[in-house]
């Protein structure tokens, strides 16, 4: 491996560790008896922690635990946007034919339009949105608790996981303790007006006791499911639980 490579691998694994937030890259090549020059092996072993660690911080998962709330006064202003792309470059999505896709381990598979997903109980939130990249800041959503959600569609909540494709072709898996926290909201309202698109109209998960990148937006589609705790970013190399 050329040196650059070399070099550049390294800090890949030493950004996943400190993600993980747990383990030294001496630990790791003590653990593994891995020289960390063979990236392969390298990662094959991290991707395996990983999933171990997962599992371990899921069962930790306290249900109870709330994320802080705040006042209108502290929400931030303006409210900073974020995707993996540019905000012109925002998906676009049509309130009138919009339909909410529901598939997996529900007993009701009916499509959803933004009205009856409005007609349902709402609930608001003042919560810290906060971004593995180094920012946080705070704002109020409103929406569908999810748990509500789940019941309406008959989800199994034996399930392992919910997982979510966006309108942007983003993706992200949660696990179902999470899913079923009395903070995880189905949001469809910022503030004071229905969700913007920046914000991902027509709706986002919004998941108070996890970071900003396992709260999709632009969600178009959801299934309940025991398979692929998958993710745009996980995929990258971000931990997958990333949360309280
Ligand atoms: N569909 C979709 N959802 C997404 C993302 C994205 O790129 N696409 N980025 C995530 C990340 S990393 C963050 S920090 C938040 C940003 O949300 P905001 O624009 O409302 O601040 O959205 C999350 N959800
Ligand atoms: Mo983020």
């Amino acid at each position: 491996m050329k040196a650059e490579t070399h070099r550049s691998a390294l800090r890949r694994i030493e950004r996943r560790l400190f993600l993980r937030g747990s383990l030294s890259l001496g630990a790791v090549s003590l653990l593994t008896g891995c020289n960390l020059e063979d990236d392969d092996a390298v990662d094959k072993t991290l991707f395996a922690m990983s999933r171990w660690n997962d599992r371990v911080q899921a069962a930790l998962f306290n249900a109870e635990r709330l994320a802080p709330t705040y006042t209108r006064a502290e929400v931030t202003k303006p409210f900073p946007f974020n995707a993996y792309y540019q905000e012109d470059q925002a998906p676009v999505v049509d309130a009138a034919t919009f339909r909410l896709q529901v598939s997996g381990l529900v007993r009701e598979t009916r499509p959803w339009t933004l009205a009856d997903l409005n007609a349902l109980p709402q609930e608001s939130q003042i919560t810290r949105h906060i971004c593995i990249e180094g920012w946080s800041a705070i704002g109020e959503w409103s929406g569908v608790r999810f748990s509500h959600f789940l019941q309406r569609i008959g989800a199994d909540t034996r399930a392992r996981y919910v997982a979510f494709r966006c309108a942007d072709n983003y993706t992200s898996t949660i696990d179902m303790a999470t899913a079923l926290h009395p903070q995880t909201l189905l949001a469809l309202r910022f503030g004071d007006e229905t969700l913007p698109r920046a914000y991902g109209f027509p709706m986002k998960l919004r998941v108070p006791t996890k970071l900003g990148f396992k709260n999709p937006k632009y969600i178009v589609a959801l299934s309940v499911t025991n398979v692929d705790p998958g993710g745009f970013w996980e995929r990258f190399g971000y931990n997958w639980f990333s949360g309280l």
